[in-house]
């Protein structure tokens, strides 16, 4: 069994700075060397180096903001991530922030045309090229909206596509058109974690009858069984391959501080790992995200335990075990 470890230090889908060092430090916190104690093969060869696009030369279409660079970028993503899997490499992508993820999971529909998707987070990261603007305390600061980790989602379930960004005037260049052949069934989506939902998403959520376990549910029903409702929604038979993608965020803030948009009210530090550890125990899971830690925010310590919790979900995701 082989992993690859797709480095990708890339902030420009979010606004804070620092979240592109994410992969370097839970690199040099020693994962390699942990994966390989779990008996991986592991592959990492540097972390991705990204073509930049300067502000100049990328303005806003519509609302939103660094379009042509996020689009180059998930797209190189989606390349490398779709070549481990197709030799059925397991993908660990390293962020970053999760605007990655339309680069992911291309990547891996190509290679895993049935796959389904486990979205652990806070935040839906579903809105819409028009929605972006439809968090109730987001509205109120433009400089918060139309920030591309909070859309990959809409573009992979084709509510979004480059056809609302067609303002650029020759076609080969319009972002994101790369995806519009690309498609993930809602209903191959589910969601756990959820505590800050935009209202123009919750719309959506309902519309498409899309999975989704909040922290309401995981206090009512307990995380073993919400990991169960979950797969139940998206792989009732447990026999479509999984790819699990991980926002760090979606753990509480004093579990993991050191990341962009911290929400209080978060899963505890076993809550996230059991949702690893019960995924890899399917046997199914074929690519691993872990995004948004930003260890240049809140202090040096903060940052060293974010990293650590990171890394430790990782292994839980790749087969860690406490008795065997
Ligand atoms: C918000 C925040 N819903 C947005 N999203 C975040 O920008 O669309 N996702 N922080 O992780
Ligand atoms: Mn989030
Ligand atoms: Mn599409
Ligand atoms: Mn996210």
């Amino acid at each position: 069994k082989t992993v690859s470890i797709v480095g990708c230090p890339f902030s420009g889908g979010q606004r804070r700075v620092g979240v592109d060092k994410g992969p370097i430090h839970l690199v040099n916190a020693g994962l390699v060397d942990q994966l390989k104690d779990l008996g991986w093969a592991v592959e990492f060869n540097g972390h991705h180096q990204f073509e930049d696009i300067s502000a100049e030369v990328d303005p806003p279409i519509g609302k939103l903001k660094n379009p042509r660079l996020v689009s180059k970028v998930t797209e190189a993503v989606a390349q490398v991530v779709g070549d481990h899997t197709r030799r059925r490499s397991l993908p660990l992508t390293l962020g970053g922030d999760h605007s990655l993820a339309m680069g992911t999971i291309a990547g891996t529909l190509s290679g895993y045309p049935d796959a389904c998707v486990i979205w652990v987070d806070a935040h839906a990261d579903i809105n819409t090229t028009e929605t972006t603007d439809s968090g109730a305390w987001y509205a109120t600061y433009t400089f918060l909206t139309g920030n591309i980790h909070g859309m990959p989602l809409a573009f992979l379930t084709s509510l979004s596509g480059s056809n609302s960004l067609s303002d650029t005037k020759d076609s080969q260049s319009v972002p994101f058109s790369w995806l519009d052949s690309v498609h993930l069934p809602p209903s191959r989506l589910a969601y756990i974690g959820l505590r800050d939902v935009d209202k123009g998403e919750k719309m959506i959520l309902l519309e498409h009858n899309i999975a989704a376990f909040s922290m309401h549910e995981v206090d009512r029903y307990g995380i073993g069984t919400v990991v169960e409702m979950a797969l139940d929604r998206v792989n009732p038979d447990r026999s479509k391959p999984i790819h699990l993608s991980f926002d760090v965020d979606a753990l509480d803030p004093s579990v993991a501080p050191s990341t962009g948009t911290p929400v209080r009210g978060g899963l505890t530090f076993r809550e996230g790992h059991y949702i690893c550890e019960r995924l890899y125990e399917t046997g199914l899971l074929v690519a691993v995200d872990l995004m948004e830690v930003n260890p240049s925010l809140k202090d040096a310590a903060d940052a060293q335990q974010t990293v650590a919790v990171g890394c430790s979900l990782v292994r839980a995701a790749l087969g860690r075990s406490d008795i065997n």
